[in-house]
């Protein structure tokens, strides 16, 4: 029975996980946008783990868009802070493109 229980609450966690969308602003990169869409959703979560795990690479632009805890890495990290934000346990970061010198520099991805 409480075996039952946990799994109700774990496939209750997926299906919101699964359901949850968070959308960017304008002139704002929304940090952990994987796919480039301006939202934040399960498949931004499926693609960092899919590059980190080297079945299908992200561009330079992915990963600098990817990297959620903006700390100029792509880690698994990253994906856990992005299921976070799905789950409305922690708030999104965003990167103002208007006053964002770290555009012009080089990321160098972390694997
Ligand atoms: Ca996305
Ligand atoms: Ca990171």
């Amino acid at each position: 029975m409480k075996k039952l229980k946990i799994l109700v609450v774990l496939l209750s966690i997926i299906i919101l996980l699964a359901s949850t969308v968070i959308t960017s602003y304008a002139d704002a990169m929304l940090l952990g946008d994987a796919n480039l869409n301006s939202e934040l959703d399960i498949t931004d979560v499926t693609l960092i783990q899919r590059d980190l795990a080297n079945l299908t690479p992200l561009s330079v632009q992915q990963i600098y868009a990817a990297d959620a805890n903006d700390d100029g890495y792509l880690a698994i990290t990253d994906a856990t802070i992005i299921q976070k934000c799905l789950a409305k346990i922690i708030s999104p970061k965003y990167r103002d493109l208007d006053n964002d010198d770290a555009l012009n520099l080089p990321f160098v991805p972390a694997k």
